[in-house]
């Protein structure tokens, strides 16, 4: 008797399982945004990085367009690389999330650049940003602003 009860447990338990993970990979667009975060800077600073990983989860190839938060001037997609033995940072029209792939923004790479903040963001504060992709959708982010990892 308790065998059968703790198999029925375990049916359950999978078919959970099973459920959620569904409930991810059938997202509407295809697309999820993992960790999210705003990195702390001075108060002073007249620009602030934005990192996440963008994943897309459809057949198609996506692009990320533009972004926006409020208290920001204007935001924009950055790419810092390495060149002629220089770090060099640079404006991107677009940014290219892959079918069935993901894109990493973090410091050093591809970042989304917020400029000209109305105010300072403090540790432990969020910003809500807005992001725009071509296949017509669009994500807003509660993000965090952190220390650097
Ligand atoms: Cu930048």
């Amino acid at each position: 008797m308790n065998k059968m009860i703790s198999s029925l447990v375990l049916i359950l338990l999978s078919l959970l399982v099973i459920t959620q993970t569904g409930a991810t990979n059938h997202d509407i667009d295809g697309i999820t945004i993992h960790n999210p975060w705003v990195r702390l800077a001075p108060s002073n600073a007249p620009v602030l990085g934005v990192f996440m990983e963008i994943h897309n989860n459809s057949n198609h190839d996506i692009r990320l367009l533009s972004a926006n938060a409020s208290g920001y001037k204007r935001l924009e997609l950055h790419k810092t690389e390495y060149k002629n033995g220089m770090m060099k940072m640079t404006k991107q029209g677009f940014m290219p999330i892959l079918a069935h792939d993901k894109l990493i923004l973090k410091p050093g790479s591809w970042h989304i650049m917020m400029i000209s903040p109305e105010s300072a963001s403090n540790e432990g504060e969020f910003v809500m940003v807005e992001l725009i992709f071509d296949n017509g959708s669009s994500k807003t982010l509660r993000v965090k602003v952190k220390k650097e990892i």
